[in-house]
């Protein structure tokens, strides 16, 4: 084999593995809707619970079917710490820390986020099937981390 002909094999493999590689990212990304939770503007982290709507944390329902879960992380609690939604709901997580960096991660689901002190992370999923999902910190936040989690209750609906 020629170096010519060598270097064009390297050549079309990296091109083609190029290809794939792009082809997962937009199909994850297109077709199985993942990507970075929304950008929720900022806030002053010196004032969240004074700021709507942190002043009121909780579970709100928008619209039939539809929800707005208002969360803070604290070291080393979420608040709220209990969330309760029909199956098939529509569920949007707005969410920030009031201290230092956690994380927010709903287990089974793809709702994986930072809360970062001074943004405000946005996400939006539809609970389809009833059940109850773990809502752990993944993010190292100090000596009570591994005691920071929440549950989701998925109720079915009559
Ligand atoms: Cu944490």
């Amino acid at each position: 084999m020629t170096p010519a002909k060598i270097e064009r094999i390297f050549l079309t493999l990296s091109a083609s593995m190029l290809l794939v590689f792009l082809g997962a990212f937009f199909y994850s990304a297109f077709g199985m809707g993942m990507h970075l939770p929304g950008w929720g503007g900022t806030i002053d982290p010196a004032a969240v619970r004074a700021t709507p709507p942190f002043d009121q944390p909780g579970v709100r329902e928008v619209a039939p079917g539809r929800y707005e879960v208002v969360m803070l992380g604290m070291a080393w609690a979420y608040q709220p710490s209990e969330i309760r939604v029909p199956a098939g709901s529509e569920v949007t997580f707005i969410a920030t820390a009031t201290d230092v960096v956690h994380g927010l991660h709903i287990e089974g689901t793809r709702v994986n986020f930072m809360l970062i002190p001074g943004q405000i992370a946005r996400l939006t999923y539809t609970f389809e099937e009833p059940g109850e999902h773990r809502i752990v910190c993944h993010e190292y936040c100090g000596v009570g981390h591994h005691l920071m989690h929440g549950t989701i209750i998925v109720e079915g609906v009559e």
